[in-house]
């Protein structure tokens, strides 16, 4: 046990072992709950410990595969690590990871892409089968055996629940001022008995501030001390800073037109630069008393906090570049009021989001003339990440925006389409559609009318004839003339592409 131990509670000290003894409690086979969302609360060391095992089985010839499900991305420790040595039978529900998408799109790993919001209720309704161990890292343990969670909430609270055994990593590098910052609801129930959720503010907590654990479930506790690992930002290149100023404008208008308050309504943001960049430009712009209501609190929402411009952040994961994370961890005291972490089934609860009236902002990989967005599959076949949360915010925003650079590979690919070769969003649940280029509001326009908006306003000046060519030529030549489309042609703009080597 390490002298500045933070398990208190005498049973689980005495289950304390190390990440090696604890690994092989989990057997071929298993499907394993980890904790972890975008590089937040991962556990750090016994995947690692369980992909040596793995390899040592490999050896001596025996198939050592199991089935991880977690918050969503994690890091290399976990998914990379496990993926490496090829752990992974099956894999829900987000991944960032280049080793598991290589594997998922060399058919060498199954995985199963849902929305964020839907895996604890479908671990409930046993719609996934059985759960065996739940791996989840937490801050610390208290005297009375409560779980302080870590920098991300997820779906632990499913996981602990729902498994048959339990293996917690304590680890001590997580900020001990993150207790107090959660708020675990344990109202929701299944069908026919569910409650509203009561939230009416993105600041309001329903819940305590800690996990439970059913202490006979818990068969080993590891002591680590290792930070989250997650990538840091690209200063805003000037592509995302044009689309940051494209939203910014967008917004005051709706403000001026009477359509959102002054302080806005609460902020949903994707991860990545593009996102970074709008809420860099909402912290210097002039809204005041902004509020997030979110999956993930980034570098870009916590300057905000800090600043002032933002005064509530509810997420289910902090996760912060290196840089940031050791400003965070210096001025918790700071932030602690701000933040509210919560699990995943409540930060992207479609009943919340639907009331707070919540303006969605996420990335796409291409999106379509009439409004249809793909959010995963690079030329309809290759999975990039997964849909994540942007489903759960988008169908149900006030105001649903997704974001992209007008084109990928330095121009070689043209973000705006004629039919998008795989749909995560259609056109019915996206709003509005913002390039480099400008932004186009799609609210209250039919197909046609859409599609001249998104060519003229978003698509890149290379592509624009081509686009508008097909468009005309559709008008004319397609059998409907609701939604005009070439089905051949449409996806020969594709071919075309794979066919120049640029996938
Ligand atoms: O690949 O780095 O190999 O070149 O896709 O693209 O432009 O870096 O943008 O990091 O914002 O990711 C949609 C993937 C955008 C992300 C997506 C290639 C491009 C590059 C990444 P390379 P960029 P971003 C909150 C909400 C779904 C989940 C979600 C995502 C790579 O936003 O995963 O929104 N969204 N969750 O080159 C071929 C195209 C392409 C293309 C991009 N048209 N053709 N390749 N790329 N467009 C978070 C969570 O839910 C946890």
């Amino acid at each position: 046990m390490l002298s500045n131990s933070r398990i208190l509670n005498a049973d689980f000290r005495s289950k304390i072992m190390s990440a090696d003894e604890a690994a092989k409690l989990i057997l071929p086979g298993d499907t394993v709950g980890m904790s972890g969302f975008t590089g937040a609360g991962y556990p750090k060391e016994i995947p690692l410990a369980l992909a040596r095992h793995i390899t040592e089985a490999n050896d001596r010839g025996e198939r050592f595969r199991i089935s991880v499900w977690t918050g969503a991305s994690t890091a290399p420790e976990l998914d990379g690590a496990l993926a490496k040595v090829d752990g992974i039978e099956m894999r829900l529900p987000y991944q960032s990871d280049p080793t598991c998408r290589a594997r998922i799109n060399a058919g060498q790993m199954e995985y199963i892409d849902i929305h964020l919001s839907h895996v604890a209720q479908f671990v409930w309704s046993g719609f996934l089968g059985k759960l065996n161990t739940a791996v989840v890292e937490v801050t610390g343990i208290t005297e009375e055996g409560y779980l302080v969670p870590s920098s991300s909430v997820g779906n632990n609270k499913t996981w602990l629940d729902m498994a048959d055994k339990v293996i917690l990593e304590v680890n001590s590098m997580q900020n001990p001022l993150l207790m107090g910052m959660h708020d675990i609801y344990y109202g929701t129930r299944l069908p026919p008995d569910r409650q509203p959720i009561p939230i009416i503010k993105s600041s309001d907590r329903i819940g305590i501030p800690y996990l439970t654990v059913d202490p006979k479930k818990v068969i080993a506790v590891v002591e680590t001390a290792a930070q989250d690992r997650n990538s840091p930002f690209n200063p805003p290149d000037a592509d995302s800073e044009k689309i940051a100023q494209h939203i910014l404008e967008f917004l005051e208008h709706e403000v001026k037109k009477g359509r959102l308050p002054e302080s806005l309504l609460p902020i949903q943001s994707g991860v990545g630069n593009i996102p970074n960049a709008v809420l860099a430009g909402l912290n210097k712009g002039r809204f005041e008393n902004l509020t997030a209501y979110t999956e993930v609190l980034q570098d870009g929402m916590l300057d905000m906090l800090l600043s002032g411009k933002m005064t509530c952040a509810s997420a289910t994961a902090i996760s912060l570049s290196p840089e940031v994370l050791v400003r965070f961890n210096n001025d918790l005291d700071t932030y602690r009021q701000s933040i509210i972490l919560r699990t995943q089934e409540i930060s992207n609860h479609p009943e919340v989001i639907r009331r707070l009236g919540v303006i969605a902002m996420n990335g796409l990989i291409e999106a379509d003339i009439y409004g249809n967005v793909n959010s995963t599959h690079v030329m309809g076949t290759q999975i990039m990440n997964g849909i994540g949360g942007s489903g759960d915010f988008a169908r149900n925003a006030y105001l649903s925006i997704f974001m992209t650079p007008s084109t990928a590979k330095g121009g070689a690919i043209s973000s705006i389409v004629p039919m998008v070769s795989h749909v995560d969003h259609t056109e019915h649940d996206v709003q509005v559609i913002v390039t480099e280029q400008g932004l186009a509001d799609l609210r209250g326009l039919s197909p046609k009318k859409r599609a001249k908006v998104i060519i003229e306003n978003c698509a890149h000046p290379t592509y624009k004839a081509a686009l508008l060519d097909y468009y005309e030529r559709s008008l004319r030549d397609s059998v409907g003339k609701h939604t005009p489309h070439l089905l051949n042609e449409a996806f020969l703009w594709h071919r075309n592409f794979l066919e120049k080597g640029h996938m």
